[in-house]
């Protein structure tokens, strides 16, 4: 994670930071506190002259909740990236795609953001998203987590959670009802599962909710 001043981590922004930096007493003994999976952080920037697959980018793996933090308070938040792009977190060795074979037979709980949300709402869900990933939060069904994806839209951003196999109800559910109660969502907002395999043949707006909470 060490990068020159300026620079970039693989193309993504840095946060502002004050450009005085504070001495810091060396740290000669710290206990890293290991999560239960390895995640890997993935980049999207969008080149309309390239194949979405060509946009994405592994920035890096950690396995840490020091290393989790150290990445999250380096990078920009995903409120100020440009229009276009996606963060993506997945667990090592799943590809953020619906072709990757822990994926294809999944699906995602989708939030919708308005435009007004960006400034209000946008980085604390994702956030929030983020701790109930890395925090295994879904308890038994965690297993089924895959990762979670934030798009950054002009039309409107998007966070969701994609799981492994949309047709497990069970699991679908429970991680959803957790999810919308982590985020803080009102029982009259309903948020919906979609499976990839409908995502990738319509646009998400015409897509159908294979369930909802
Ligand atoms: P998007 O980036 O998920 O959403 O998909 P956006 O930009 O809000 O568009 P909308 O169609 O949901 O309204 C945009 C496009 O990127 C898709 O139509 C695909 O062409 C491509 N794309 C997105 N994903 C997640 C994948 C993927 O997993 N695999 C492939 N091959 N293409 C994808």
């Amino acid at each position: 994670m060490a990068t020159a001043e300026g620079l970039t981590l693989k193309g993504i922004p840095r946060r502002d930071e004050k450009k005085k930096k504070k001495k810091v007493a060396p740290i000669e003994h710290v206990e890293m506190h290991l999560l239960q999976s390895r995640w890997a952080l993935w980049f999207f920037k969008n080149v309309k002259s390239q194949p979405w697959q060509c946009n994405l980018r592994l920035v890096t793996t950690f396995s840490t909740v020091e290393d989790f933090w150290a990445l999250y308070t380096h990078i920009q938040l995903a409120s100020k990236l440009s229009s276009g792009c996606d963060y993506s977190i997945f667990k090592d060795g799943i590809e953020p795609m619906w072709e990757d074979s822990r994926n294809k037979r999944g699906g995602r709980w989708l939030i919708t953001l308005s435009k007004q949300q960006r400034h209000s709402d946008l980085d604390s869900l994702w956030l929030e998203t983020l701790l109930c990933l890395i925090g295994e939060a879904f308890d038994e069904y965690s297993e089924e987590v895959c990762g979670a994806v934030i798009n950054i839209r002009a039309k409107g951003d998007k966070i969701a959670i994609w799981t492994r196999e949309a047709e497990n109800r069970e699991a679908v559910t429970y991680i959803g009802k957790v999810y919308k109660e982590r985020l803080g969502l009102s029982s009259k907002v309903v948020i919906g599962y979609q499976a990839h395999a409908d995502t990738a043949t319509k646009s998400s707006s015409l897509t159908k909710n294979k369930f909802v909470v």
